[in-house]
Parts: structure tokens; sequence; C-alpha cells
């Protein structure tokens, strides 16, 4: 209800109301380095954007989001040599070099907008940046009138984590290939470099494996509740792999084993030790299912999968599963890991896993990544494999976890980890939260959406924003600048931007939205 009326009184304002300038401290994450000057940047209506050979992809992306809602024609234009003096300027040389590989520098003068990083994804970032520099409406859909202003100074800019991700859930409610598309395009805004698609669970199983065809038109023929569920062609999970990669995110699938499994015992009565296929399940519970880990075609049917999914996967990780294995004693289930791991190493890929794989008799696997899902703050599982040399993706369940209500009202979510409201979902150290864990163990943050409840592209929405930022900004901005009284002013600020972006966002009485 709270959600309509303000939509109506958002039809109040005129859609050719002059734009409301946004300021260089209304970045989210906030930036490493800010220095605001007094010089505005106005974009004129005959601007190019300029790019490099290797630039010009993120040039095209910039260009076709600026056009949109300005209704210029900004043609992509080759940098010159000499120091750029007008329109926007992407350039791949120059740039201070604490940027790094995911940073970037922008440089706005009354005369110029000149961005610069060491990489295209560098550039990307600067990118989401500067969209949020410019006015709200120049995220409309449709022409505005502008001005369209971008505030003077300098920001040089960097991430504390390698990685940030999001975690999508399609299997206990299917999710298609436009929301998936759509939500890739939602986290790209907050800097989020990692898409963590929960490919399989009890209720459907997501993704075609040719070896062993039921897995799909079987296993991912239902989903929680009992609707149709459905499942990714071959060409369709490419699809979202090349997407994502376009905005320079990766994904990283998820087959989780051995716990988690009944769809696939459902499809092939010979994955179970007792040689009988269960029924298709459509509830909510956790902890039932189990791969048989003594049957030597259980481990044929693991590499076939992991086999065709790694040749799907350009990124670097696998992610096996190996939470709540419930049914599965623990030196099964190590046996079974320890099996299972070496197959993703022999594809040239890295193990990630939830934070049980840690346990002591599951050996260490080069290079691998453990994510902690604990509503604790220390777990001898993950101690242990960071002690081997694991790397951490944090993902504490009572403050990451965004399919859980933020009150007790919240419509849909769960509730077992905990309410999260924003401050909470803000208020943790990635680099401190579990105790033995140093920051330099942890590879970063992923806020997972697990979908027993979240049915609509609008849930997700609803419950990523504006959680997912938060974040994003644990994962992104030094731990020097967090502070909740600056963020929650700065979250506020994008309330707007997500009300022209259509995003349906949770109205959290924590922010004073304009
Ligand atoms: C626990 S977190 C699970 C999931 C559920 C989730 C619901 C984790 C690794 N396992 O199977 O979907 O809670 O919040």
């Amino acid at each position: 209800v709270m959600a309509v009326v303000l939509a109506g009184v958002g039809l109040l304002v005129p859609a050719s109301a002059p734009a409301v300038a946004a300021t260089m401290a209304d970045v989210v994450p906030v930036p490493v380095v800010t220095q605001p000057t007094s010089a505005t940047y106005t974009l004129p209506s005959g601007a190019s954007v300029f790019t490099q050979a290797g630039s010009a992809d993120v040039g095209t992306y910039l260009a076709a989001i600026l056009r949109r809602s300005t209704g210029y024609a900004l043609p992509i234009a080759t940098a010159g040599s000499g120091e750029p003096t007008s329109g926007i300027s992407l350039l791949l040389t120059g740039a201070d070099p604490s940027v790094g590989a995911q940073g970037y520098q922008l440089d706005v003068t009354a005369a110029a907008v000149v961005l610069r990083a060491q990489t295209a994804t560098g550039l990307f970032n600067g990118v989401q940046t500067l969209r949020q520099l410019l006015p709200a409406e120049i995220e409309s859909p449709t022409v505005r009138p502008g001005p369209w202003t971008v505030p003077g100074g300098r920001i040089v800019d960097y991430p504390r984590f390698a990685y940030r991700g999001a975690m999508l859930d399609v299997a206990r409610h299917f999710h298609p290939v436009a929301t998936v598309k759509q939500y890739i395009d939602r986290i790209a805004l907050y800097k989020i470099n990692y898409l963590h698609l929960h490919l399989s669970d009890d209720q459907g199983w997501r993704i075609v494996v040719d070896s062993w065809p039921r897995l799909a038109t079987y296993g991912g023929s239902t989903q929680v509740g009992g609707g149709p569920g459905g499942y990714y062609t071959k060409a369709q999970f490419q699809e979202i792999v090349a997407y994502a990669a376009s905005r320079h995110i990766t994904v990283v699938p998820e087959i989780d084993m051995p716990g988690h499994t009944n769809a696939a015992l459902a499809s092939y009565a010979d994955l179970n030790c007792n040689g009988v296929a269960p029924a298709l399940y459509t509830g909510t519970a956790v902890g039932f299912s189990s791969l048989c880990t003594t049957k030597e075609i259980t481990y044929t049917f693991v590499n076939d999968v992991l086999t065709e999914l790694a040749a799907l996967t350009p990124g670097p990780y696998l992610h096996i599963g190996g939470d709540e294995a419930d049914a599965t004693s623990a030196a099964q289930y190590a046996a079974f890991m320890n099996r299972v791991q070496p197959m993703v190493t022999g594809k040239s890929k890295t193990v990630m896993g939830w934070h049980q794989i840690g346990a002591s008799a599951v050996q260490h696997s080069a290079g691998r990544v453990v994510q902690f899902w604990g509503t604790g703050t220390s777990d001898s599982s993950v101690t242990t494999a960071v002690s081997r040399g694991a790397k951490v993706v944090m993902s504490p369940s009572n403050k990451a976890y965004l399919d859980m209500k933020y009150t007790n009202s919240t419509p849909i979510g769960l509730s077992w980890a905990g309410l999260i409201e924003v401050q909470t979902a803000y208020e943790w150290n990635p680099g401190t939260h579990v105790s033995g864990v140093p920051a330099t163990a942890v590879l970063g943050v992923e806020a997972p959406m697990w979908s027993e409840t979240i049915v609509t592209e609008d849930h997700i929405e609803f419950m990523a924003f504006p959680r997912l930022p938060a974040i994003a900004e644990l994962g992104w901005s030094p731990w020097s600048t967090h502070n909740w009284t600056a963020f929650r002013a700065r979250l506020a600020v994008q309330g707007p931007r997500w009300t022209i972006m259509g995003i349906d966002f949770y109205r959290s009485p924590q922010i004073a939205w304009p």
C-alpha cells in the first residue's frame, strides 16, 4: 500500500521537471578517495564518448544507458593522444597505479569527464560511479530534459575484496533467463562481480546435462509449492554467462551435493542406495536427501555433470555445495568430497563449497574457497580450511542472507537466521567477523537469495534492495570509511534512482528516503 501511495505522489512530479544534481558524496559503495571541486560538468547534446582499443565495449554500454534518458546521439569516437577536452573519455592509460585490476580514476572538470583504469573491468566499475554522479533521471527509460550535470573533482577507487558476490537460488523456485539478466543489471550497479547460481536442490534441477537428460526434463519439472519449475538449456545458460560477462560479472555455477539432491535422486533410481527413486519434492525441508556415496555410479554421475558444467563455465569456480548433508555420515561425506574435489581441479577449475567442506576429514584442494554461512562468529571447519590455505567468502546468514525477512511484518522471506534490517546487514566487518579468519584469508563477501518464498522478479528486488548495496559496500569500500550514519545518507539518495529504474525496493524506516 505504501509503495502505491508513494508511486502516486511520484506521478505528481512532471517528467519535464529539471533534474536534481548529484554530489560526489552520494556514491555507494563509497569510493576510496573523493576530492570534490567547485566545478560542474554539463553533458552537451553534441558530446561524444571517446574510447581506445580495449575500452570500446564499455563505451558502447555507457552510451546506451545515457542515450535513453538524454536523447543525445552520443557517438563513440576514438580518443586522441592528447588530453581529452570534451565529452566522456574512457582510457586504459594514465590511471593512478593504486587502482589495480578492478579500480578506476575519475576526473571531472568543467570541460570534460575522463575515466581511467588499467582494465576494461576497472572502467566498467568507474561507469557505475559516473551513473550515480549524474542526476537520478539519467536512469529513466525515456527521454528527460536534464540538465545532465556531473559534480567536479577526482575519485580514485578500488575494491577492498576481490570477490563481491550475489547468489540466486533458481532451484526452489525457477527464475527464467530474463529475470536473471535483470538481476545481473541490478547487481552490477553496486560493483558486484560474481553471480553464484544455485542450480540444483531437492526441489529442482535447473540445467541440462546431456549425459543424464532426465535431470532437467523430470528433475526440473516442479518447484516449491508444486508449480511447473523449469530449467536452462545449455544455450540459455551460456546466454546468462555471456550477459554476465558483458557486465564484468563471473558466473559461479553450483551443483549442491551430496545432500540437497532429491531432484536428481528422483530422476535416476540408480543414484539411490536402495535403487528406488523417491517422488519429486515440493516442500521446504532440508537435510533429508543424499547421493549414494558408496555406489560407483554416483561418481560417474558427478564426473559427467561436472564435465558438462565446466565446459559451459569460463569462470574459475565450480561450487559443489556440501551444506546440510545430514543424511550422510561424516565419514561418507569426507570420502565423497575427497573424490569429487579432484574432479573439479582435474577440469582446471577451483573448488568452491559451503563451509562444511572445510571439515578436517575433507582434504584441502588447491586454491579452494569455503563459503561461510553460519549465524555465529566462530567455526572450526572454516578455521581448519584457512589453516590449510583456503580462502573464505563471507555470507553470514544473520547478516548477508537476502531471503531473511526485514521485520516480523515482511510479507515474504524466512527468519531462521534472524530478522535483517538494513543496519544489521551493514554493521559487520567481513575482515574480522569469524574469529581466527584474518582479512588476508577473506576473498570477499556474498549475499545469497534462497528462493523458498521468492517467486517473482518483484520479490527478488524487494528483498535485495536496499540490503544488497549494504553488502556490496562491505565488499568494496575500505573499512576506514565504514560508518552507518554516512551510509544511510548515501543509501537514501539511491531511492529515487530505484524508483526511476522501476525497482520495487523495501522502504526501510531506518532510511530517510527523500
Ligand atoms: C539454509 S544456507 C540453506 C538452504 C536454505 C536456506 C534458507 C545453506 C547453505 N543452506 O538450503 O535455502 O537455509 O535460508
